[in-house]
């Protein structure tokens, strides 16, 4: 599907107290900033409409806006996030989203994070984790199957997401890292298998006919052009500090 619009949202001034497993430091918050800046501009580059919201200071992770919306050609469903610290951030989503698409929304005890779950055309991939949970899962895959949407639910395994590992390259092919080399739910699709030593790759972001692949990861970045896919480097590294990636900082549709 062609992309034409996306949603992000400016870094909060308090994004380093955000969630985040990566001991790697301290975001540098000028950098992300900047880093932020070249993300919707090559956004914009290709063709997409970017809404960027203000900073909420009330959620230091609020800029991984995708984790609060999963959005098809046909439906937007408004998540309930894993995170019990970034609940409520998707109310601000919700009426950007309504004006593009019907609503669902996740509701509880179900919790479902936008970043476990990948959109493939008429299918989709749903990861269990510690955000999203099964109550989630079945019901985003009940919403979705209304839809006429074929839904795999699978676990996430060591990644923080689904997207932390599995990502698009092509309505038919993924871009995996090894640990979902040989996964059998994804028997049906042609797999490039990110090199061990680039892991954080696998969260490569395919859009309107471009990967974007993080900034430092010359050998993923290399498999994908060999494809004959054009790919651009985008350096996340202040948002990697965070969790977080390429794909998580916009909702695109
Ligand atoms: C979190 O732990 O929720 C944030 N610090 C990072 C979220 C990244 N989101 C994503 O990959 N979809």
């Amino acid at each position: 599907m062609t992309i034409t619009r996306a949603i992000a949202r400016l870094p909060a001034s308090n994004a380093a107290q955000g969630l985040t497993t990566a001991a790697l430091g301290a975001p540098d918050m000028a950098l992300m900033l900047a880093q932020h800046g070249e993300y919707v501009r090559m956004l914009e580059a290709l063709g997409i409409e970017v809404t960027v919201l203000e900073p909420d200071e009330r959620y230091p992770d609020s800029c991984f806006v995708e984790d609060t919306a999963v959005v098809t050609s046909a439906v937007a469903v408004v998540t309930r996030p894993g995170a019990p610290s970034r609940r409520g951030e998707e109310a601000a989503i919700e009426p950007l989203l309504a004006k593009h698409r019907a609503i669902a929304r996740i509701e509880a005890p179900g919790t479902v994070d936008g970043g476990d779950v990948l959109v493939l055309g008429e299918r989709a991939l749903i990861g269990l984790s510690a955000r999203t949970n099964a109550d989630g899962a079945e019901q985003l895959a009940g919403i979705l199957g209304e839809h006429g949407m074929r839904c795999t639910t699978l676990e996430v395994g060591g990644g923080l997401h689904l997207k932390s590992s599995i990502n698009a390259l092509g309505e038919y092919r993924l871009l995996v890292t090894p640990e979902f080399s040989e996964h059998p739910e994804l028997g049906t699709f042609e797999r490039v298998v990110v090199p061990c030593e680039e892991t954080y790759a696998g969260n490569s972001l395919w859009v309107n006919d471009h990967v974007i692949v993080p900034a430092g990861f010359p050998a993923t970045r290399a498999l994908i052009e060999r494809l004959g896919t054009t790919t651009i480097e985008a350096d996340v590294s202040e948002f990697r500090k965070m969790d977080g990636g390429l794909t998580c900082l916009s909702i695109r549709f």
